[in-house]
């Protein structure tokens, strides 16, 4: 094949490649909005909000490679598409336990997102340890000509897990793969600490948020916080609200 040739051709893959990638960073930002919409409600309606932080990413070309390799999966688009989902991926970092479920349910009752394969690390951690609930969903993403579903894998872990977890996988990259005896005892007795807290930590909450329930009474019910801002209450907008409330 002659240099011209093979330019063309490479620049057609890359192409092919970029519109191929494109989809999960659409899939990404379609996610993205619906679980910042849901961290505003909480913040707002609920007083109180489960998620911590969130991160996203999309997997390099080169970690989708050597997922394949490990894998044995075939080099072709349709194949990577079909068996490597978590290409557009979302990490979800909770305070709680019981936030992790609340979240992942919240996200499955969505109409519009489907429930591929649900992963639950935290009921059966892996056996060095890891524990994180894992959910397979696909949206669809709509294009100028077509609509694609799309592979979005979302990972929702406390905040002691998530730091477990990006402890271990530093010291799994740096031994590539073959962490000394001692190392993977550590680890795994690092991992039952980090458990033990969260047990503590979801006690505390619980309580807390009983404690919480009776100190809302006293709050301040004359402003309405929104969009960063505090839109103070007109008294008579308030009263013909709660007159019609009680005529319901
Ligand atoms: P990276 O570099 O983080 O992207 P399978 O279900 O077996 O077909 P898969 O996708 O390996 O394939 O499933 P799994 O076990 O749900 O793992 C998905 C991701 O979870 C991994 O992606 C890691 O991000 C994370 N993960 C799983 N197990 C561990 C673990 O033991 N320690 C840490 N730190 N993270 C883990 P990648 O592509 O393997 O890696």
């Amino acid at each position: 094949m002659d240099d011209s040739k093979q330019i063309n051709q490479l620049k057609a893959v890359r192409k092919e490649l970029t519109r191929f990638m494109l989809r999960y960073k659409f899939g990404l930002d379609e996610m993205n909005t619906k679980l910042h919409i849901l961290q505003e409600e909480f913040e707002h309606i609920h007083d109180y909000n489960p998620i911590e932080h969130l991160k996203s990413r999309i997997k390099s070309p080169e970690s989708i490679l050597r997922k394949c390799q490990r894998k044995n999966v075939p080099i072709t688009q349709d194949s990577i598409g079909k068996h490597i989902k978590d290409i557009a991926g979302i990490r979800i970092v909770c305070s709680f336990i019981s936030d992790i479920y609340k979240i992942s349910e919240i996200i499955q009752g969505q109409q519009d997102i489907k429930v591929i394969e649900i992963k639950d690390y935290i009921k059966n951690p892996k056996p060095n340890g890891y524990k994180s609930l894992h959910l397979i969903l696909s949206i669809p993403v709509f294009f100028s000509d077509c609509e694609e579903e799309v592979f979005i894998e979302i990972q929702i872990r406390t905040v002691a897990m998530d730091f477990w977890a990006s402890l271990e996988h530093k010291i799994y990259y740096k031994y590539d793969g073959k962490v000394p005896a001692h190392l993977v005892e550590e680890l795994t007795t690092s991992a039952n600490i980090a458990n033990q807290l969260d047990e503590k930590m979801e006690f505390l909450h619980q309580e807390m948020k009983e404690a919480k329930e009776d100190k809302n009474a006293d709050n301040q019910l004359d402003f309405l916080p929104l969009d960063n801002k505090r839109f103070p209450l007109p008294k008579q907008l308030l009263e013909s609200l709660m007159e019609k409330r009680d005529k319901k």
